[in-house]
């Protein structure tokens, strides 16, 4: 008789494990060498793509949101921002969300509070406010707001133009904590109980209440930064050399503690000098971008983009980014950099 060929071999091999495999998926086992290659790979590979949204496409489609459902039947009348790569999971990143959310005049965004954490980023139009437990802040266009886990929270436009933001919240972190409870508030809109302007003076001033202490986990009660002042930190930084992978860039803090305004989403403003190009960089934090001002050229992985004023992008985790500024260029910038450096799984290049 000749010899049993490699291939057969093989062959009878693979059946008699696949049939192996079969029989104790019964017992909900899998064999992990078929999926340890996967399971630990050398390096992230984020099913996430890079993804560039143009602004003005995104006020469109968010104005007819507007021609046929109320903010208040739709509880938030928002557009999610889906990754393509991610699809039916409503997330920009695996662990990140992006929506933009209109606001018409007269409308309001009832009450309500969730374990998930929020931020807004104002893009379009005056007249627009959002309440945190009790105090009211008037939405202006840059501004950063924050609305940490479990705060009650509802916005409404008082003016006489539509008000559009982009909300950006850790929904697919949550989900995948299983750890989210939310609750309607009392009434559609919050007393005020604080004037506005107070947690500002209060606690974003360089100073705390006197008998004030927080954990480094405990989000700030500076509920918005406002753009006028980060404009101006930036203004004054950009005299300054620019760093070769970030031009001018800066970490929003909670300024009682220096942690992150929120535990898990950072968040992060950067001024690119006309002309001024940056050298590779990546990290593991996928990270949403907003161009607030200006214009540049920005390269992600393998796609190539000619940012205008208001466009929004998406750097998934260890994707290289690298920007070429054609005028002065401001950007905002949030991701889930504080938990993973909480976590201990923050990585950078410096390419
Ligand atoms: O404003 O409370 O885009 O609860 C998604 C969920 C916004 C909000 C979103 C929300 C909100």
């Amino acid at each position: 008789m000749g010899s049993v060929s490699t291939t057969e071999v093989n062959a009878k091999q693979g059946n008699l494990r696949q049939a192996y495999y079969d029989r104790i998926a019964k017992d909900h086992m899998t064999p992990l060498w078929e999926v340890l290659g996967a399971l630990v790979p050398k390096q992230p590979s984020s099913p996430a793509l890079p993804t560039l949204w143009r602004y003005a496409n995104l006020r469109d489609q968010v104005m007819e949101a507007g021609r046929l459902i109320t903010a208040e039947q739709a509880e938030r009348r928002v557009l999610i921002l889906e990754n393509p790569g991610l699809p039916g999971q409503s997330a920009i990143t695996q662990s990140l969300y992006a929506g933009l959310q209109l606001i018409l005049p007269g409308e309001v965004a009832p009450a309500h509070r969730h374990t998930q954490s929020a931020l807004r980023v104002v893009m379009d139009g005056e007249g627009a406010y959002t309440a945190v437990d009790g105090e009211r802040t008037t939405m202006r266009r840059g501004d950063f707001i924050i609305t940490p886990s479990w705060t009650f929270h509802d916005h409404g436009n008082l003016g006489d133009q539509p008000v559009v933001w982009l909300d950006g919240l850790d929904i697919p972190t949550v989900r995948f904590y299983d750890a989210g409870f939310a609750e309607h508030g009392q009434s559609t809109s919050q007393d005020t109980v604080r004037p506005e302007g107070d947690a500002l003076a209060r606690y974003g001033n360089n100073m705390v209440p006197v008998d004030f202490y927080q954990g480094p986990a405990e989000p700030t009660r500076v509920f918005v930064y406002p753009y006028a002042r980060t404009k101006e930190s930036l203004d004054q930084i950009a005299a300054g050399q620019p760093d070769p992978h970030f031009g001018h860039k800066l970490r929003f803090v909670n300024p009682a503690t220096g942690a992150s305004p929120m535990p898990t989403i950072g968040a992060f403003a950067q001024r690119l000098p006309a002309g001024f190009e940056t050298r590779p960089y990546r990290c593991t934090d996928g990270t949403v971008y907003v161009c607030l001002e200006g214009e540049a050229a920005v390269a992600v992985g393998d796609q190539e983009w000619q940012l205008q004023r208001d466009d929004i992008f998406v750097v998934p985790s260890w994707q290289s980014v690298k920007f070429l500024a054609k005028r002065d260029t401001t950007l905002f910038s949030y991701s889930d950099r504080p938990a993973l450096q909480s976590l201990g799984l923050w990585r950078e290049a410096r390419l």
